[in-house]
């Protein structure tokens, strides 16, 4: 009788540890998906929270606010507004920007704006921020980063009540390659050097370009693509994807969803600190065994597109490109690439 019950005092001691550590593990399952931590070069670890729930999925509207009323049965049918994965493709006709907005003002956002002007691509700088001023985000908070080597060209831009302005200096460049590839390197260090806490959702983009209608909260969500002006109505065997197996930029034919823009990328700062930082490690793995990926960090960022699914994904209205005419589906251009002698601005 003494013999059954130390077994049974066993099981239980057990079973009551084993329970304890599966609590335990669970706990730690919960804490992780809203901290992270992050090993900073200069700093580092520090641990860096970004409220996911209340940010980005928790959509709360202002009681009493007047809107039309959205319809289930009516709506575009020009083009395609959702993924196969069931990210919404956001078009002009599609979203509602008053209630957007009220449900982002109330989560009282910061978004932060990462731009590029290296060498001659200064020039661009003064239009692309004051159209930026304009329409990107207007009225809320919003921090943008200019990167550059010509600190003395950086042009004089007010800002309207909210909106900052910070510039980083970055070393000049005689392959333009390298200045297209480095930015991902320098976005995954300003997110760990710099916003602690204090930014919601970051967008990189490039500066030779000048936005002309709204670009706003409808763009917000955990990792957002642009789908490029140039490929949309293609058969993905013409995307210019990397195709070479040695690269980690790869992908295989009959693979890929869509081809999406470098020139333009965003979401919740956790994801894009993820995104840059694979692509930044991929591409200098690549790097180290002499493979540069066809289109630098845009290949980088496809390959991982296709793997990590954008939650929301920007029809080509958030960037299109000047020398194109615009198709009929395309309502708005809200942003754009402007036409560049390419030979006259890049430094090889
Ligand atoms: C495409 C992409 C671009 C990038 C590139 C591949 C779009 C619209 N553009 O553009 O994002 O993926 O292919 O590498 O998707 N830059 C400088 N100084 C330079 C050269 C480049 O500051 O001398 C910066 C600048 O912010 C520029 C960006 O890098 O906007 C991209 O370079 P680009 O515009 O010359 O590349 P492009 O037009 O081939």
């Amino acid at each position: 009788m003494a013999k059954v019950n130390s077994k049974a005092v066993i099981v239980i001691l057990f079973i009551t540890v084993l329970l304890g550590l599966l609590y335990v593990c669970q706990y730690y399952r919960i804490s992780l998906s809203f901290e992270e931590t992050w090993k900073t070069e200069k700093e580092g670890s520090q641990t860096i929270r970004i409220s996911h729930s209340s940010t980005d999925v928790h959509l709360e509207s202002p009681p009493g606010l007047k809107y039309s009323q959205p319809s289930i049965v009516h709506g575009r049918t020009d083009v395609v507004t959702v993924t196969p994965w069931l990210a919404p493709v956001v078009w002009e006709g599609t979203f509602n920007e008053l209630l957007l907005d009220s449900i982002y003002k109330k989560k009282n956002i910061t978004v932060a704006a990462t731009v590029f002007a290296v060498g001659k691509y200064i020039m661009f700088l003064k239009d692309f921020l004051e159209t930026a001023d304009k329409h990107f985000f207007a009225g809320f908070r919003v921090d943008f980063y200019v990167f550059t080597d010509r600190l003395n060209e950086v042009p004089k831009v007010n800002m309207a009540a909210g909106r900052t302005l910070t510039v980083r200096s970055v070393p000049s460049s005689n392959r333009w390659q390298e200045i297209s590839a480095r930015r991902m390197e320098l976005i995954q260090k300003l997110i760990e050097e710099t916003f602690q806490n204090h930014v919601d959702y970051i967008f990189c983009l490039d500066v030779d370009s000048k936005f002309h209608g709204r670009w706003g909260t409808e763009s917000l969500g955990g990792l957002v693509a642009v789908i490029h002006p140039g490929y949309y109505r293609d058969n993905r065997s013409r995307f210019p994807y990397e195709r070479r197996p040695a690269s980690r930029a790869y992908v295989a034919p009959g693979e890929g969803d869509f081809y999406y823009c470098g020139g333009a990328f965003g979401g919740l700062v956790q994801e894009v600190h993820q995104l840059a930082k694979t692509c930044r490690n991929n591409f200098e793995d690549d790097a180290k065994e002499g493979i540069e990926a066809a289109w630098q960090e845009e290949s980088h960022l496809n390959r991982y597109m296709w793997i990590n699914k954008p939650s929301k994904v920007l029809s080509p209205e958030y960037l299109w490109q000047d020398f194109k005419q615009r198709n009929p589906e395309v309502l708005l251009i809200r942003f754009s690439g402007v036409i560049k002698n390419y030979a006259n601005i890049r430094p090889n």
